[in-house]
């Protein structure tokens, strides 16, 4: 075997900047607070950290939205201070990788600006825009195209109407984007996560948003011009990238991504009419199904990308939820399926201590511009006010986006100025508490990682083989992990009811249950055969 590539020996630790910590007491989180904070993360024993963005943004949504790609938001704080973050991560062996959003840039762009001023200016043909407009639909709800009277045409907007859809196909756009990366890298960063990159080959006159032609041949290019020679890391956002697609992202050969992450598990539940706004309950062997399936096609082809939360997604403890199930054993569940899995592992801020949903009480407490546009859409269609309000809080995305629990002391320990959004339940929840309980999911979660890091295990579990293992019974998630003549087995209940334990005897390497003999719901083992 040749020599491993390094983006297979990361545990990935995802922080959203607003909510992470507050390093200058105004109510939101920001770049200080994440330096302040890096003995913590390293304390996980995570490798490196992907922080949502944190470029200069009218934070339409939530700095999805950059209006200047050179520059840190003053509400973070300054380049100097991602630099120093930058430094100091790497004095604690933790590399960090910058969320890459070019699908769109903010209105409030230059770019943009400049492109409003004339069809003839030079930035006009870095959007996309049209005398005729077609029934796409944004994402966030409402029509993808918005009229501008001054030049008497649309332009597209596949999220919201302040993100307006970068034109891939004019090669001089790409070029800055290949520039920007570039530039980033060379500062010290470790690599992208890549914000709805399926979406830069569209062809909007054919209604194609995803997986246009161009977008293999795109993401070559940015290969070509900017990773080669390198050793970056990179994981797409492709919500529609199957297990047939994937291949083409992540194949070795082709030259394009390390991995993607794929969102079947979760759009299984957003396909009713209202999206994940109908709730759905999840089905976990459904969700195991589709997992393995993941796990099984063309290992030497695809690298998994291995998460079940994130700053768009309900948090795991809330969409698992069952009667009667401790919101730990829940995301002690999820967070080592993760880690044991064949690829690399995210977590996301606020899972390794089971956060849950804040619970909304009312519309003035939600920020999210999915949530809002949703909302009004609801009213429009005769959805009566309280149902609407229930519908868009309950899966919603601020659900992920309160501030980190840090104490029980106010507002968590996050800031002592009253937060940007709502806090959680930090009394019960909070890693002050969670740091002095040994049976904490934190302390359960940096055993894990130390586990799955070890000299020992982690051939095993980067390199080695996964096999589903399904003849103990559908109520079993089980896969085995093989190197060699090494073998590691997981198994996990997923039913309503205790099981036996089948592999009662072995060597245990982790448990997040004390008894052996049965394992009640959402009980996990992992031995050593
Ligand atoms: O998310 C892509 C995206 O499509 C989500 O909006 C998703 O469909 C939805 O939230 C889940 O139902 C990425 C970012 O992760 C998200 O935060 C941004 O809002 C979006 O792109 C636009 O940049």
């Amino acid at each position: 075997m040749g020599i491993v590539p390094s983006f297979k020996n990361q545990v990935v630790y995802q922080i959203y900047p607003r909510s992470f910590y507050d390093g200058n007491e105004d109510g939101t989180g920001d770049l200080r607070g994440i330096i302040e904070k890096l003995d913590y993360i390293a304390s996980l024993g995570v490798t490196a950290i992907w922080i949502s963005p944190c470029f200069k943004s009218p934070f339409k949504d939530g700095g999805y939205d950059i209006s200047n790609y050179y520059e840190v938001d003053p509400l973070f704080g300054n380049n100097a201070d991602l630099d120093d973050l930058i430094k100091e991560a790497k004095k604690r062996n933790l590399r960090i990788i910058l969320d890459l959003v070019v699908n769109h840039t903010s209105d409030q762009h230059p770019w943009f600006q400049e492109a409003l001023k004339s069809r003839d200016n030079p930035y006009h043909d870095y959007y996309i825009w049209t005398k005729k407009p077609n029934d796409l639909r944004s994402v966030f709800g409402g029509p993808a195209y918005e009229y501008v009277p001054e030049l008497d045409e649309y332009y597209l907007h596949l999220f919201a109407k302040e993100q307006p859809d970068l034109n891939w196909a004019n090669p001089k756009l790409r070029a800055e984007i290949h520039k920007m990366m570039n530039y980033w890298l060379d500062r010290g960063v470790y690599g992208f996560r890549e914000d709805v990159i399926e979406n830069i080959g569209k062809v909007p006159e054919k209604m194609i948003t995803t997986n246009g032609p161009m977008l293999h041949p795109y993401l070559h290019e940015i290969y070509e011009q900017v990773f080669k020679g390198r050793d970056a890391f990179t994981v797409g956002e492709c919500w529609d990238a199957d297990n047939v697609s994937r291949t083409l992202y992540t194949d070795p050969q082709r030259e394009e991504l390390n991995m993607v992450f794929q969102f079947a598990w979760f759009k299984k539940y957003e396909a009713t009419p209202h999206g994940k706004f109908d709730r759905l309950s999840p089905d976990l062997h459904e969700i195991r199904d589709i997992i393995f399936a993941q796990q099984e096609t063309e290992p030497e082809k695809s690298w998994n990308a291995n998460f079940l939360s994130n700053h768009d997604l309900p948090r795991p403890t809330a969409f698992f939820a069952r009667p009667g199930v401790d919101p730990e054993d829940i995301a002690k569940f999820t967070l080592s399926l993760n880690l044991f899995l064949s690829g690399t592992p995210f977590i996301y801020q606020g899972e390794e201590i089971a956060m849950g949903h804040p619970h909304f009480d009312s519309l003035e407490e939600l920020r999210d511009v999915e949530e809002l546009n949703h909302y009004k859409l609801f009213l429009e269609e005769g959805i009566p006010e309280d149902k609407a309000f229930q519908m868009v809080s309950i899966n919603g995305r601020d659900n992920s986006r309160t501030p980190m629990q840090w104490s029980d002391a106010k507002n968590g320990g996050f800031s002592a100025e009253t937060p940007w959004i709502k806090v959680g339940d930090y009394h019960t929840i909070n890693i002050e508490k969670q740091e002095k309980d040994p049976e904490s999911t934190l302390n359960f979660l940096k055993k894990a990682i130390k586990l799955r890091q070890s000299v020992a295990i982690l051939p095993i579990v980067r390199d080695g083989s996964f096999k589903a293992l399904r003849e103990y019974g559908n109520d079993y998630l089980a896969f085995e992990r093989k190197l060699g003549d090494k073998r590691l087995v997981y198994l996990a209940n997923i039913g309503d009811k205790p099981l036996t334990n089948p592999l009662l005897g072995k060597k245990v390497l982790l448990q997040n249950k004390g008894e052996q003999e049965t394992l009640p719901p959402f009980g996990m083992i992992l031995v050593e055969d």
